[in-house]
């Protein structure tokens, strides 16, 4: 399959609204491929290592979450430039016709949900940092992280599925009731605010800097999501997890200039 490249309808969207649903974007056996290795996962505590990757859950209140988890396998690494996404953030936040064109993953995460778990509303347009800043000038989109979350399981009503407020990547102004989210504030009934119903498969893509969020799971199960992290080139990791060699040994070179699209230099070696 060639890569998918985003419509002018998709521009006019993305630009109005701040994401975009993207429908079966990963093909049957690569989903059960990737719900596969979910079934594998071991039986982590927070912050417990395995290999490079680590268990890192954002709050006490999102469940299981494995940063860097590109590192487990290789239906992780095929997100990495996947023909459904990949044109879609080179062109949202990729720096295009810059001198300093391409991509870097900050973070790439396997998300487990179950009842009761939820994500606090975050982000918005209002007082945005330049690494979730949503900007369209001089013909270009300008974005400093675009998100894809992949849905792994159906996403329906009280499946917690993400919610977003349209359009308030731009907000001039805090939603007066977006919370605390070191408080865990929920997002469920914040004005504005929609559910993204998902089928597995299918992907939303979005700017960080809309106001978003997990909204609550109340259903049984689990709700399964891969969560990749995209932007310009010369950023660096969230919380300094580094790709390990024998990852970036492996991957293609379209791969591993994602990966490490500055490689390190250092002075020769002295004696
Ligand atoms: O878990 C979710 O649905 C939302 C995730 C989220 O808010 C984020 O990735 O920033």
């Amino acid at each position: 399959m060639g890569n998918q490249t985003p419509s002018p309808l998709d521009d006019f969207l993305f630009d109005l609204r701040g994401y975009l649903i993207l429908e079966n974007a990963v093909d049957p056996e690569h989903l059960k491929e990737l719900n596969q290795q979910f079934d594998n996962f071991p039986p982590l505590e927070t912050n417990e290592w395995w290999g490079n990757a680590q268990r890192r859950d954002y709050t006490k209140d999102t469940g299981f979450e494995l940063h860097n988890v590109v590192e487990i396998g290789k239906p992780f690494e095929c997100l990495i430039d996947h023909p459904s996404w990949i044109e879609y953030v080179r062109r949202y936040c990729g720096d295009k016709d810059s001198y300093f064109e391409g991509l870097f993953i900050d973070e790439c995460i396997a998300s487990i949900r179950r009842s009761g778990g939820h994500h606090p509303v975050h982000s918005g347009g209002y007082r945005v940092s330049l690494r979730c800043l949503y900007q369209y000038m001089h013909e270009v989109f300008r974005c400093g992280q675009c998100n894809i979350i992949l849905a792994l399981t159906d996403i329906g009503p009280g499946d917690g599925p993400t919610m977003v407020v349209p359009g308030s990547h731009k907000s001039n102004f805090p939603h007066p009731n977006a919370g605390d989210y070191d408080a865990g504030d929920r997002m469920n009934t914040l004005e504005g605010a929609i559910p993204v119903h998902l089928k597995a498969g299918d992907a939303l893509l979005f700017v960080d800097g809309i106001l978003h969020g997990g909204s609550s799971r109340t259903n049984d199960g689990e709700r399964r999501i891969i969560i990749y992290r995209y932007g310009p080139a010369y950023t660096r990791t969230r919380y300094g997890f580094e790709y390990s060699k024998k990852l970036l040994e492996r991957l293609t070179p379209a791969q591993r200039t994602i990966l490490d699209p500055v490689p390190a230099i250092r002075p020769p070696r002295q004696g």
